[in-house]
């Protein structure tokens, strides 16, 4: 088993998608242990998107996410990380495969809907901006053994 960050951004909230979304990380089998909404602010969603600093869109991804709440999920699985990124599909929601959450829901680059940790060091730097180990629900699940 091994752990992501998952963060279902402001457009999710706003078009009502946050349920659908959930969805299908509970239908691929996964399990949500950390679950929270909250307003980034700027000064936190600068650190989010630190490795964007530079980039022409940086500032315009700053004023996206901090523009409505968020839900921000620890969500686990095996090879968990890779896995989210198949369901979430391409960045550009315009080019992402139909069957993927962005290729289903989004036409964007930026309005993406999810945002999910890409490696392991993206996901030790991005977890504790969220949640403490303290935060992280530890639990069996009844269908954890047929997965
Ligand atoms: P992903 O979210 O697929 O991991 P990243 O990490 O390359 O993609 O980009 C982080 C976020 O920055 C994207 N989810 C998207 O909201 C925004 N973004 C990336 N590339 C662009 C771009 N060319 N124009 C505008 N926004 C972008």
């Amino acid at each position: 088993m091994s752990r992501t960050l998952v963060i279902l951004k402001p457009d999710a909230i706003q078009r009502n998608m946050a349920g659908r979304i959930i969805s299908r990380i509970e239908d691929k089998g996964l399990k949500i242990s950390a679950m929270k909404m909250v307003y980034l602010d700027k000064r936190t969603a600068e650190r989010l998107y630190e490795v964007h600093k530079g980039k022409p869109f940086y500032q315009s991804l700053v004023d996206y996410i901090t523009s409505g709440p968020i839900i921000a999920m620890v969500v686990e699985g095996r090879d968990v990380i890779n896995v989210i990124r198949k369901l979430m599909g391409k960045t550009n929601g315009a080019e992402a495969e139909p069957g993927t959450i962005r290729g289903d829901f989004s036409t964007g680059i930026e309005k993406n809907l999810i945002h999910a940790s890409d490696s392991d060091e993206s996901l030790r730097r991005e977890l504790p901006i969220f949640f403490s180990e303290e935060d992280i629900i530890k639990y069996n699940k009844a269908d954890e053994s047929w997965l």
